[in-house]
């Protein structure tokens, strides 16, 4: 088995890649599908209410300062959203949490109703389905709310961001979706977000504020769901109101991300926790386009370092990957066609265990993750576009034997012929206007795409297969735009655990 190229194999190689006419390596998001929302949704949250397994999207959108709606859009499968129900609030809204408030397993939804100075429960019956909103008084114009178990009891609190009021409102629950009397504690001026996490990580939830202009409060959890002063940080005097919380250094420390929707130099701080709650120096990362509006974090390359996605108000969602240590790799822009005060939010919508973004605004766009280096997989790249940019091949699956996994096909034309090249080595070899790297092959299947451009190929690893052995898989398609009528998926390398 060689692993040596031919001369002249590597020759056209280098041609191909000089020429530079496609991408050659998976995009690590694939380009936006969006559904249309009538307003803003100045907040969002996933999750599966109606419990079928799909991962569903509410929204609460609001014109102006009227009474807000509230929008259920329902998981559909493959990463799609289908039907929307829709509740009408008698008051404004701005934040919105999804958590199980009841204790029956369904996640509730727990509004921030600044038009009412109060949080409204609204219990799920387990179908998806949301009770008329439970109402309790809290501090001067709510913006935003977060769930957590904050006494330790078992039952979900409520922690509540009361912006004019400089204040943060703690409501503990009593059982059945029902809270105690609001608990007052003073912050800083103007709290637009909040985040329950343990930042001082004595085991207590505390709380973590955003301000409207350079500074992150951090309040400490006491025992039985009281919290101690707050203690502030600065974090740069620019405006936003989104935060993050998580361990971007790996430190076992959680930090903070906050917006910096400037327009004139808008980008995303990062505030390294440095142990007992106390958070280090803002380091300011540049983004392109404009008013940075929301950042969340997940791991989107599954390399063990959390990464950032921020939303802004220009068509994009910039993705921030994390280097370890804190560090962050600039900003990559990925196309959004939600443009209107976007909220980023994370969850895998299409079940393959690669954390998917939700850009909210004007337009819901979902940016599936395509990460194709994942476990046991690298993308090699070689692809060769066609009349949708390149064919894309992801694998699924441990590689352990017995085990399901499958690779699929993406990004082709409808109803278009593929083969599926299968090699124990790789020794790239031109091949109609591209290289195929899954060469010699020892096997090709003959499959065909769908409506969609997809194909899937599942298997289940045969058992007495080597460690260490390696895998190649590449995909050729029929295509019009390719050079020779036939355009290249990615390559991928497998290699058994
Ligand atoms: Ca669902
Ligand atoms: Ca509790
Ligand atoms: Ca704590
Ligand atoms: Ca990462």
């Amino acid at each position: 088995m060689s692993h040596h190229l031919p001369s002249c194999a590597l020759a056209l190689c280098v041609g191909a890649l000089a020429g530079g006419a496609s991408a050659q390596f998976v995009p690590l998001f694939a380009a936006p599908t969006s559904y249309l929302q009538s307003f803003g949704a100045p907040a969002t949250a996933l999750g599966d209410v109606d419990g079928d397994g799909e991962v569903d999207l509410v929204e609460v959108t609001t014109i102006f300062l009227g009474p807000s709606v509230v929008r259920v859009t329902f998981g559909a499968g493959e990463g799609t959203f289908g039907a929307t129900t829709t509740y009408e609030l008698d008051t404004s809204a701005f934040g919105l949490a999804l958590g199980d408030v009841s204790g029956d397993g369904h996640p509730d939804l727990v509004l921030a109703a600044s038009g009412t100075d109060s949080v409204l429960v609204m219990l799920n019956d387990g179908s998806g389905a949301f009770g008329a909103a439970s109402s309790w008084p809290v501090g001067d114009y709510p913006f935003a709310v977060a769930l957590g178990d904050l006494n330790g009891d078992g039952q979900a609190d409520i922690a509540v961001a009361n912006d004019n009021s400089g204040t943060v409102s703690v409501l503990l629950g009593t059982g059945g979706g029902s809270f105690g009397a609001a608990a007052s504690y003073g912050v800083a001026s103007s709290p637009l977000g909040v985040v329950a996490a343990d930042m001082n990580g004595d085991g207590r939830l505390d709380l973590v504020l955003r301000h409207l202009f350079g500074t992150v409060s951090v309040l400490p959890g006491q025992p039985g769901g009281t919290f101690g002063a707050a203690a502030g940080f600065a974090s740069g005097a620019f405006p936003g109101a989104s935060l993050a919380v998580g361990d971007l250094s790996g430190d076992g420390k959680p930090d903070v991300a906050v917006t910096a929707d400037d327009s004139s130099a808008p980008g995303v701080v990062v505030m390294l926790g440095t142990g007992g709650g106390a958070l280090g120096p803002p380091t300011k990362h540049a983004l392109s386009g404009q008013h940075a509006q929301s950042v969340a974090m997940a791991d989107f390359d599954a390399d063990g370092h959390l990464d950032l996605a921020v939303g802004n108000s220009s068509f994009t969602v910039a993705v921030l990957l994390g280097l370890g240590g804190g560090a962050l790799a600039p900003a990559k822009d990925f196309a959004s066609e939600s443009h209107d005060a976007p909220n980023v939010v994370i969850g895998d919508i299409s079940g393959d265990g690669r954390p998917d973004i939700v850009a909210s605004g004007g337009n819901a766009s979902v940016l599936l993750n395509q990460n194709p280096n994942i476990g046991p997989w690298t993308d090699l790249g070689f692809g060769l576009a066609g009349l949708q940019g390149i064919p894309i091949v992801l694998g699924s699956g441990t590689l352990q034997a017995n085990a399901p996994g499958a690779v699929t096909l993406s990004n082709t034309e409808a109803s278009a012929r593929a083969f599926l090249f299968v090699s124990l080595s790789s020794t790239p070899t031109p091949f109609h206007g591209g290289t195929l790297a899954a060469f010699p092959s020892v096997r090709e299947f003959g499959l065909a795409t769908d409506a969609g451009g997809k194909a899937a190929f599942p298997f289940t690893w045969p058992a007495g297969i080597p460690a260490a052995a390696d895998f190649y898989f590449q995909f050729a398609v029929k295509d019009p735009a390719g050079p020779q009528g036939v355009t290249l998926s990615n390559a991928l390398r497998a290699v058994t655990p």
